[in-house]
């Protein structure tokens, strides 16, 4: 799997490689690339163009380390979105605080129920759990043969009934007979159809409603490309789903569905298949796919050691400019952008020592804007001094960057802020206060 948009982007990278800088030209060449080699791999339109425009954005906007190629920056960069767009991480299954917990396997006809079921059962019993196995297809009467044989070989208790059609009577007895032997996971092996029609989506919904699965896990061939995706919104709308199964990616699935459902569902993808038999099963992990994908996990490693450096280095400058009290708007303008590149606050305030319990703080994307705006209307020597800036130059600014004179007052107070707040955090932690309520720019998620 995902050769293709491997290759692709190999040959992006190439021709990436003779540049000396990352220009608005040749990013915007390379996310070119990027985005047909997304649509290559049956990723959704939108999609695609919602990656490669923060792909884009991130890239036009990052800061240069000596250290590290222009080529190395954007794989790193297309890595961490791609990560980010594959769901960030790992989505453990969950169990029910009071057992049994009970899995319910949903999906169409042929997208993999009946096997991930099997190789769910024995994922569980390799973890030391005792799952229990139930098959509820009832339209299909080789359907239960089929399980039994699996459950036989992963040495898994199955309960069958032939011939009936009250599917939830059938799957009462079952979780009856789960608990009388005590078993732990209940593993429901549900019917499908050809396609998602309402009478299964009904049927579905009715028996999540009446058994209150822990989990409703859909399983989606990922061969079918985009129609996956298609299916997975078809399903979710009245079916309770709560994480996907990617079946088949031993395939030439081309991996447009990995990479399109958390966007277009918000739903994780939890495992995915491997193969047929009752041991390819592997969690998903968006890290590993995302480098899969980039086949470059050594540069991405690199460069991510580069940046660690690189971000040591300015948070040691910082620290010097605040002892040597010539911490300016610049310097504020700099953290604010490193702030946003890295998405979070707490990343840069774990830096600098006594920071580093921090956690959950972002900043808001508008008033970044404006503060940018706002600094980059100002002069290199306002920026350097502050003080200088009389009531005429408040006007200038806060007309050049189309903001109020307001707005200028109150970045220039939180500049004030800021630089107190930057200098005194120690103190503040050492007794034991709650930095965050020193700035009005940090506000809570
Ligand atoms: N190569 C491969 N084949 C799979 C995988 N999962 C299921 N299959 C095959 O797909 C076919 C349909 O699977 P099945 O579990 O019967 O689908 P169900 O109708 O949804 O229960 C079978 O031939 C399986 O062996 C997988 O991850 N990789
Ligand atoms: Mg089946």
């Amino acid at each position: 799997m995902f050769e293709a948009i491997t290759e692709r982007l190999t040959e992006t990278f190439r021709a990436l490689s003779g540049k000396a800088r990352l220009t608005e030209a040749n990013i915007a060449d390379a996310v070119k690339e990027v985005r047909r080699a997304l649509l290559e791999a049956d990723v959704n339109y939108k999609i695609a163009k919602d990656f490669t425009d923060r792909v884009k954005e991130i890239a036009i906007g990052q800061e240069v380390i000596r250290s590290v190629t222009p080529t190395q920056l954007f794989v790193k960069i297309l890595y961490d979105e791609l990560v980010r767009l594959l769901g960030e991480k790992q989505e453990p299954l969950r169990f029910a605080p009071i057992p049994p917990t009970i899995y319910m396997i949903v999906g169409l006809n042929g997208a993999g129920k009946t096997t991930f079921s099997a190789k769910l059962a024995l994922h569980l019993k390799n973890q030391g759990k005792a799952p229990f196995l139930i098959a509820a297809d009832v339209y299909r009467p080789a359907a239960a043969e089929q399980l039994a044989v699996l459950a036989e070989k992963v040495e898994v208790p199955i309960y069958r009934e032939d011939g009936t059609t009250d599917v939830e009577g059938l799957i009462r007895r079952g979780i009856e007979a789960a608990k009388k032997q005590a078993r732990e996971v209940i593993i429901i092996d549900t019917a499908g159809r050809q396609t998602p029609d309402a009478d299964l989506m009904a049927e579905l919904a009715q028996i999540a409603k009446a058994f209150q699965p822990t989990e409703v896990l859909l399983v989606l061939d990922a061969m079918t490309g985009q129609d996956a995706v298609t299916t997975s919104q078809a399903f979710t709308q009245t079916v309770p789903v709560t994480g996907f199964i990617l079946s088949k990616l031993d395939g030439d699935a081309r991996g447009g569905a990995a990479l399109s459902l958390r966007a277009a569902t918000g739903l994780p993808i939890k495992f995915i298949g491997t193969g047929e038999k009752p041991e390819d099963l592997s969690p998903f992990y968006p890290d590993r796919i995302a480098s899969r994908i980039l086949g470059m996990g050594d540069i991405i490693s690199f460069v991510e050691k580069a940046q660690a450096q690189f971000d040591a280095e300015q948070a040691a400058k910082l620290q010097k400019k605040l002892e040597k009290n010539k911490f300016d708007l610049e310097d504020m303008l700099s953290q604010l952008r490193t702030i946003r590149k890295m998405g979070n606050i707490k990343d840069l305030l774990a830096m600098i020592p006594g920071f580093a319990q921090m956690k959950d703080m972002d900043i808001d994307e508008k008033t970044f804007k404006h503060i940018e705006a706002i600094i980059l209307s100002m002069t290199p020597e306002e920026r350097r001094n502050p003080v200088i800036i009389n009531g005429s130059r408040r006007r200038r600014i806060a007309m050049g960057s189309g903001t109020s004179v307001q707005q200028v007052n109150q970045l220039l107070r939180e500049f004030e802020q800021m630089k107190k707040l930057l200098r005194s955090f120690q103190k503040l932690q050492s007794q034991g206060r709650d930095p965050r309520q020193a700035h009005p720019l940090f506000r809570k998620k």
